[in-house]
This record gives C-alpha cells, structure tokens and sequence, in this order.
C-alpha cells in the first residue's frame, strides 16, 4: 500500500511505519470532536482535547493526514468551517481535517442525553435502576448514527480504514457498510464495559445494537472478560449469529467480526515531563496553601468526573469511616477529591454532585478543626501540568469506581508518580484490575469497613513493599501506553488483512 501520507518517518519510527501500511486514509469518527471553536469576548476561541482518548487519537491523526468525524458542538464551530463544514487542526499545524456535523437540540437530546447517556451508559456499568424508558429517543440514536455513516462513507475508499470511537456510535459500522460502494476496513474501540448477558437482556435495543455491532471487520474492548460478555450476548440475543468463543470471530449475515481485547493505555512520556514541570511543583505549592494542607500531613488524591460509576460517596463513606474508626489519621492525613462537572442535565448526575458535596461537607463538619479540613473538594477543571502536580505529591490515590473500565486516572498517576514511593488504591470493579490489579492494594467499593482498612494498610505500607508494588505498575504502565494500544489495534488490523489476501 502507498505510504502518501506518512508525515514524521524515522528509522525507529515504527508506528508511523505501521500506520502509513495500513491504509492509505484513516477516517476516525467519535461524538466528541478534538478541537472545539467557541466565542471569548467577541474573538473565537479553541479548547484543546484535556487528557485521554481524545489527545491520544489527536496525536494518531496529526501522524496521519485523516479526516476526523464529530458533532460540531461549539458555538463557534459554525463560522470557522468551508462550505462542506470541514476544518483544518490543529489551527497552528493544519495536520489533518475535522469534519463537523450539526445535531439538532432535539437529536441531540435524544441520541446523546437519552439513549448514549441514560441506556447504554447504565446499562453497560450494570445500574439498570438507573436506565431511563427513553420513549422515542431511539429513532434520534438511529438517525444521528445514520448521519455520522453517510459522513464516514463519503470520505472513505476501499483501502482506507474506518475507526469508529465508543458506544455512541453503536450502529455507525453497519451503516457504513451498506452506504460504501468500495469496502473499507471498518472497526471500533469500545470503551466502557461489556456486561454479561443477564444485564445486557435488559436493554430495550438489544438486537439492534448486536447486529449493528457486528458490522465491524475488528470490534475491540478493553479487557478479555468484556470480549467474552459480548461473545456470550451475540449468542444468546443473535440466534443466527456463529460464535467461535476460542478464536473471537463471530459470522453473521455474510460477514465476519474480530472480538478483541485492547486494554487502553496513557501518554506515559507526556505524563512525566507534566509532573516534572514548573507549573506542576507551582500548582502544588499554590493549592497546598490556599487549602491549608499541612506538609506534613499525608494526602490521597481521588480524580473523577462526577458521575455515580465513579463510586465517589461510597469512598468518602470509607474515609469517615477510618477517621472514626483510626483517631491517629485525624488531622495527619488530607483526601483532596478533584470533581469535574459532567453531564449536569440528568437527573441522577445532579443527583450524585449533591450527594458528594453533602458528604464532603459532613465529614468536614465531622472531623475538621480550625487548622485542618480532611477533605478537599475541588470542582475545578486542572490543567494537565496541575493534574500531574497533584498525582506527583500525594502519597495515595483512591480509584474506587462501582464498576468502570480502563479508568485512565488510575494509570495516569502511576506515570505522573516518578519518585515511585506512592501507592495505588484500585476497585476490583474496574476493568483496569483486570490489569493492574496485582500490584496495586485491592478495594471493593461497597465494603465500607474493608476499604477503610484498606486505605490505612496503604498509608502504613513498608517503604520497599510500596516501591516494589508502584516499579511494577510503572513499568506495565510504561509498556502499555497510548502508542502500544494503537499499534495493537492497527497490528491486529493489519493480520486481518493479511489473512483476507
Ligand atoms: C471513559 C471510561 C475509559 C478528569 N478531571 C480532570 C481531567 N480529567 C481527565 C483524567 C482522565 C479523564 O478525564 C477521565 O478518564 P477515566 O478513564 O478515568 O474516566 P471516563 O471519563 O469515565 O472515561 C473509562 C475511558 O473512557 C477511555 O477509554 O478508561 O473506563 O469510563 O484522562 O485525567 N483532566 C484535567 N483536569 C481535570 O480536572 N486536565
């Protein structure tokens, strides 16, 4: 295949190799868009993607001259495209094209609010009381996904690779498939949890969403109990479907699908330089005395967007619970929780920020004194230079979800740790256990009195056991960062290619 598109090679450049052999075009599509154009003052203003998914495939597609699908939803958005709503990013590189599409408020309710975020959502993290009739909605799910198919199929021929990001975006492949006139290599990354088939039978689309699912050359979750869960549901919900549990391939309607399991990973590198920064050991000075946290005392650090997955009052439920139960961390140990605004129009996301700001005011009320508060609450969005400070100078972090899946916080402050004398506190309800469960110390979320005492068996931790534990995760974290998940994703897409010649 031609390497037209190949932008930075160098000889030990593999990636850049690999991506320039796959495919002539990369068309990525996700709800959220990598750069959004927004009005400050009168002046159009541009946010960048914070962290994540979003800056990982950012960094793929400025390799690679693609185009980049999304729902244009900046209030600028619309005065910076052509007349084929198309944009060059990054506005100082112009390194490949952002392609916007325009939602309605009603899709957007309907497809984003309602079925992406009130059936899918609780329904793949198994809270079916919270999954919501949604009524109508569906047929918005199915329109916007049929918009997105006819954008990704204008721009993509048959030696172009289409990659399909998360659940919004369930139907997308199929769509794709029936709107191409040349064949493109479609896939998609999942990137919450598959629940087993006894929770997934609750939802009210299930059949669709399979065989929408299924028309995807390599489907891909993180870890290999989400792959086995989908397996299991295309055999119970899709009688016509030939499911190979050993091999991942399922057959149906003439085609076949690669179930795959590729456990996301962080900007290791970009990370650390983060955590050795000015602006980190600045922010941490600056927040540590404006929030009164005494030097001496030891700080966990807990980094969610408040969503009720994240599991945020149970551990704070926790955290009193050691404050009553072991006097001796009163005063002597600080929990700073980072709470970020997220999906505020739901019902039970306003539900989950009333509830940790009550509890946080509680224990507070509780435990603080004039000169100490126990927790720090901060709804504030950081930079990635202050996240990384904070990662860097608390002795502990408390990643306690009700269930989630690769949950990027818990790696992202095991590559910002590089004095590698802290300790990570993981759910076993995360599928990032899956992977980092082993050195990490062990929570399950709901066990009040076990996490407490988890908590306190963290903070009193031998120094050589906590170093031995966090040299382990660093270096699996190390190994497996962002660039080793996508040469994953296209090595396994290249073996299907070459198993098709
Ligand atoms: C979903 C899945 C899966 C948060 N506050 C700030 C900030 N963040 C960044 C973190 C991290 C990201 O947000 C959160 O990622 P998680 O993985 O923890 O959680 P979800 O948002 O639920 O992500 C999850 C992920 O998709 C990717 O596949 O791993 O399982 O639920 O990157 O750093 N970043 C900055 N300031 C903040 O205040 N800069």
């Amino acid at each position: 295949m031609e390497e037209t598109h190949l932008r930075s090679e160098g000889a030990d450049d593999a990636l850049d190799r690999l991506l320039a052999t796959t495919c002539d075009d990369l068309v990525v599509a996700s709800n959220r868009q990598p750069y959004r154009h927004t009005y400050d003052d009168g002046a159009v203003d541009v946010d960048r993607p914070a962290g994540g998914l979003t800056a990982g495939l950012d960094a793929v597609m400025r390799r690679i001259d693609g185009t980049w699908v999304a729902w244009g939803d900046g209030d600028a958005d619309a005065a910076v495209v052509d007349g084929d709503d198309r944009v060059s990013v990054p506005p100082e590189g112009d390194d490949y094209t952002l392609q916007r599409l325009w939602l309605s408020e009603d899709e957007v309710d309907g497809y984003y609010y309602r079925i992406s975020n009130r059936v899918l959502w609780p329904v793949c993290h198994a809270a079916l009381a919270t999954v919501d009739s949604c009524r109508d909605a569906w047929s918005d799910y199915r329109r916007v996904n049929d918009r997105f198919a006819d954008a990704v199929a204008a721009d993509a021929d048959g030696d172009d690779l289409v990659w399909l990001q998360d659940y919004h975006l369930a139907l997308a492949s199929r769509l794709v498939r029936e709107r191409s006139t040349d064949e493109p290599v479609v896939a998609q990354s999942w990137h919450i949890p598959w629940p087993s088939w006894d929770t997934f039978r609750a939802c009210p689309h299930r059949e669709e969403l399979l065989r929408g699912l299924l028309g995807n050359d390599l489907l891909g979750f993180h870890v290999p109990r989400y792959c086995e869960n989908f397996l299991e549901s295309v055999e119970a919900g899709l009688p016509d479907a030939e499911v190979d549990a050993e091999t991942g391939r399922v057959r149906y309607d003439g085609a076949t699908t690669t179930v795959r399991a590729f456990p996301m990973g962080v900007p290791v590198d970009r990370i650390r330089e983060q955590a050795d920064s000015d602006e980190a050991v600045g922010f941490w000075a600056a927040f540590r005395k404006n929030r009164d946290i005494d030097p001496d005392t030891r700080v966990a650090v807990g980094v969610d967007r408040l969503d009720y997955t994240k599991g945020i009052p149970q551990r704070l439920d926790a955290l009193e619970h050691l404050l009553a139960e072991r006097p001796r961390w009163r005063g002597e140990f600080t929990y700073v929780q980072v709470g970020t605004e997220s999906r505020s129009d739901i019902p039970a996301y306003r539900r989950c920020q009333e509830r940790v700001a009550e509890r946080v005011e509680a224990i507070n009320d509780r435990f603080g004194t004039d000169d100490h508060q126990p927790v720090v609450y901060t709804t504030e969005m950081l930079s990635n230079e202050a996240l990384a400070g904070l990662y860097r100078n608390a002795d502990l972090a408390v990643v306690s979800p009700v269930r989630d899946g690769m949950n990027l916080v818990a790696q992202e402050y095991v590559a910002a740790s590089v004095d590698g004398d802290s300790a990570l506190l993981l759910s076993d309800q995360a599928g990032a256990h899956d992977e980092l469960g082993q050195w990490a110390v062990t929570v399950s979320p709901n066990d009040t009195t076990g996490f407490a005492r988890a908590i306190d068996e963290a903070l009193t931790m031998a120094d050589d056991e906590r170093r031995r534990r966090m040299d382990a995760l660093r270096a699996y974290v190390a190994d497996n960062d962002i660039e080793s998940w996508i040469r994953d994703v296209f090595g396994s897409i290249q073996s299907l290619q070459a198993a098709e010649v």
